[in-house]
C-alpha cells in the first residue's frame, strides 16, 4: 500500500482476505485493481464460489432472483452475462463466480486449498500476523474477513451417529461426486430453506423419503420458470434503476414493500392481494404490506392465508395438520420459497414425521429411532442449517491488539460497530458481519456497500497516512443497542427458536445478530460516519 508499509516478501501484503466467495472476490478487485494493493485470498475450498462452491445439495438454488443476486460494480458485467432462470441454479452461480474470476484476473491472487487457522494483531508493527493449517505465515497491514453468514455447518449432536451403517450428509458439506439416492430409504431431517429445496427433488430419485419435522414452517411457491428474452432485455436496459431500487430499500431485494398495512385493508381485498402475490410466487409475498412484520394481528392474516393454501395442498389431513401447524409469526424466521414442497407430500414415497409428538431418541445402526420407532434408512441428510454469522469467523483463532481473542469478546455475542469493526481488533474489517442488514437482505448488494465502504476507508487511510483504525467501545456499545433496539420494533425478535438469534446452536449465546433496521438506513448511517470524518473509529499514525 502506501510507503511506510514496506512489503518485504511474497507474503508480506497489504491485506489479506478471507475466503473466495462473492465478498472476497469482489474485495480482492477494489483492493488489487482500484488501489494497487497487494493482496491476497485465502480461501479453504479447491475452488472460488464460498456458499455456492459447498452447498451442492439436490435443488440448491438461489431464493433471490437472478437479475439482482449478482454484481452490479460493472455495467460491462452486467452487460456480458445472461441467468437462464427466475431464480439460478447452484451450477449456474457456481459458473458466474467462476466467470467474474476470470473476467477480473483475480485466480492469480487466490490460494486455494488454503484455510487459516490464526491471526494475531502485532501492535507494534501495527500489522496481522495470518497462519494457515497448510503451514504458511503471511504479515498484512489489514485482515478482512470474507467468510459468509451461512458457512459453519450446524451438525445436531445426536446419540448413535456414529453407529450408523448408511450414509449420511450435510446439505453445506455435499460431496463434489454427488449422492444416488435411487432406490434408496433416505431420512431428511430439517424443514428450513434448504431442506424446503431439497425434498421436493430428492423425493423424486429416492425409492422411499421420510421427512423429520421439528418446526413447521410457511413457503411460498417460487413459481421458478426459464427467463424470457424481453425480461432478460429488461434488466439489461434498466440495472441502474433495478440497483437503486435495492439500495433504496429494505431488504435489497429488486421490488419495493407496499406502503399500505394489512391491518387497514378489507379482507376481501386482502385476500386478492395475497392471491395475486401467491400466484406471483417469490419472496415478493413478504412485500405485500408494510406491517407484516411489525404488527401481529396485520400478519397473522398472512399466517393464515398460507395455512389454508397448505391445506389445499396437501390432501393426507395428518400431514397437512403437521405441515401447517406453524408456531411463529410469518417471516418472522427467514421464509422460504419452494417448487413443489407441499405437493411432495401427496407422493405416495414420502412420510413425515412430527418430531414435537415423536422426538428423535437415536441414530441406530439401521436408521432413526424416535419416541414411537425405528425408521430404517440408507442415508440421512442433515439439513440442519448452520453456526450462522459468527461460527466461521470464530472457527479461526483471531486475536486483537491486547492478546484478547475474539472468541472472549463476543462470549455474551457478537459485539461491532456497524458490523465492520469490533474494538480491540484494529485494522480487522468483517464483511456482512453481525450487526449489520447481511442475511436480513439479498446478500450481493449488502456485499457490495460493505466492499465498497471498506475499500474507501483504506483509500482515505492511505491518502492521510493514517496505519491503523479500531472501532471505539462507545461508538460499538452504542451500535449493539440500535441493533437490538431495531430488532425489538419488529416480530423478529420474537421468535425465541431463530438462527438470526444463535438459538440453533447449544450453547451459543442468544442475541439477535443482524441489523434489522433496513438496507437503505443502514446505508445512510454507514455514510454518515465517512461524512462525519469516521465517527466512532479511531484513525491514527
Ligand atoms: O437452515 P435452518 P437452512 N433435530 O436453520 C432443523 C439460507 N439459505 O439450511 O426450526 C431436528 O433455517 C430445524 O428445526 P427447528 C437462508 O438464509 C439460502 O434450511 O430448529 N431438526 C430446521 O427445520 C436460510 O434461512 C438459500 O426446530 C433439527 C432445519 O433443521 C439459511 O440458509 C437456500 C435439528 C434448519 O433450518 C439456513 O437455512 C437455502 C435437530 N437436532 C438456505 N437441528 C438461498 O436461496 C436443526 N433442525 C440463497
Amino acid at each position: 500500500m502506501s510507503k511506510n508499509t514496506q512489503p518485504s516478501g511474497a507474503n508480506d501484503l497489504d491485506a489479506v482476505i478471507i475466503g473466495a466467495g462473492f465478498s472476497g472476490l469482489y474485495q480482492l478487485h477494489c483492493l488489487r485493481d482500484q488501489l494497487g494493493l497487494r493482496a491476497r485470498v485465502l480461501e479453504a475450498g479447491h475452488g472460488v464460489g464460498g456458499t455456492w462452491f459447498w452447498n451442492r445439495y439436490p435443488g440448491a438454488r438461489c431464493d433471490s432472483e437472478s437479475h439482482s443476486y449478482m454484481y452490479y460494480f460493472s455495467k460491462e458485467l452486467v452487460d456480458e452475462w445472461e441467468w437462464s432462470e427466475r431464480y439460478p441454479q447452484q451450477p449456474e452461480i457456481l459458473r458466474y463466480l467462476n466467470y467474474v474470476a476470470d473476467r477480473f484476473a483475480l485466480r492469480s491472487d487466490i490460494q486455494l486449498n488454503t484455510r487459516v487457522e490464526s491471526a494475531r494483531f502485532e501492535p507494534g508493527q501495527q500489522r496481522w500476523i495470518v497462519t494457515t493449517q497448510q503451514g504458511d505465515r503471511f504479515t498484512a497491514r489489514f485482515l478482512i474477513t470474507a467468510v459468509g453468514c451461512l458457512s459453519s455447518a450446524n451438525i445436531p449432536n445426536i446419540p448413535g451417529l456414529s453407529e450408523f451403517s448408511g450414509k449420511w450428509v450435510h446439505t453445506g458439506q455435499w460431496p463434489h461426486e454427488g449422492v444416488d439416492f435411487s432406490g434408496q430409504r433416505v431420512g431428511v431431517i430439517g424443514t428450513g430453506s434448504t431442506g424446503i429445496q431439497a425434498i421436493p427433488v430428492i423425493a423424486e430419485q429416492a425409492a422411499h423419503l421420510t421427512v423429520f419435522q421439528r418446526t413447521a414452517n410457511y413457503s411460498i411457491p417460487a413459481r421458478n420458470a426459464p427467463l424470457t428474452t424481453e425480461f432478460k432485455q429488461y434488466a439489461k436496459q434498466n440495472s441502474e434503476e433495478i440497483r437503486h431500487v435495492m439500495n433504496s430499500n429494505t431488504n435489497a431485494h429488486p421490488f419495493r414493500i407496499a406502503q399500505r398495512q394489512a391491518a387497514q385493508t378489507a379482507a376481501a381485498q386482502r385476500q386478492a392481494i395475497y392471491e395475486a402475490a401467491w400466484q406471483k410466487g417469490g419472496l415478493q409475498f413478504r412485500a405485500t404490506f408494510d406491517d407484516l412484520l411489525l404488527d401481529e394481528a396485520a400478519n397473522s392474516t398472512a399466517a393464515d392465508f398460507i395455512r389454508k393454501k397448505i391445506r389445499a395442498t396437501v390432501s393426507d389431513p395428518v400431514k397437512a395438520d403437521i405441515l401447517s401447524d406453524i408456531d411463529h409469526p410469518f417471516a418472522a424466521k427467514r421464509p422460504p420459497i419452494d417448487s413443489f414442497y407441499f405437493e411432495t407430500y401427496n407422493r405416495s414415497n414420502v412420510d413425515l414425521i412430527d418430531l414435537r409428538a415423536t422426538p428423535i431418541e437415536r441414530i441406530t445402526e439401521r436408521g432413526i429411532q424416535t419416541s414411537t420407532g425405528e425408521v430404517v434408512l440408507d442415508v440421512i441428510v442433515f439439513a440442519t442449517g448452520f453456526d450462522a454469522m459468527t461460527g466461521s469467523l470464530l472457527k479461526i483463532q483471531i486475536e486483537g491488539k491486547d492478546g484478547r481473542t475474539l472468541k472472549d469478546e463476543w462470549r455474551s455475542g457478537p459485539r461491532t460497530y456497524l458490523g465492520l469493526q469490533t474494538p480491540g481488533f484494529p485494522n480487522l474489517f468483517t464483511i456482512t458481519g453481525p450487526g449489520s442488514p447481511s442475511v436480513l437482505c439479498n446478500l450481493p448488494p449488502a456485499i457490495e456497500q460493505h466492499v465498497n465502504w471498506i475499500t474507501a476507508c483504506i483509500d482515505h487511510m492511505r491518502r492521510h497516512d493514517l496505519r491503523q483504525i479500531e472501532a471505539s467501545e462507545d461508538a460499538s456499545a452504542a451500535w449493539v443497542e440500535q441493533v437490538n433496539a431495531a430488532a425489538n420494533a419488529t416480530l423478529l425478535a420474537k421468535v425465541k427458536h431463530s438462527w438470526y438469534l444463535g438459538a440453533n446452536v447449544p450453547g451459543k449465546p442468544q442475541v439477535f445478530m443482524p441489523y434489522a433496521g433496513g438496507f437503505a438506513r443502514y446505508i445512510d448511517i454507514c455514510n454518515q460516519v465517512v461524512a462525519n470524518g469516521y465517527k466512532g473509529f479511531q484513525l491514527s499514525r
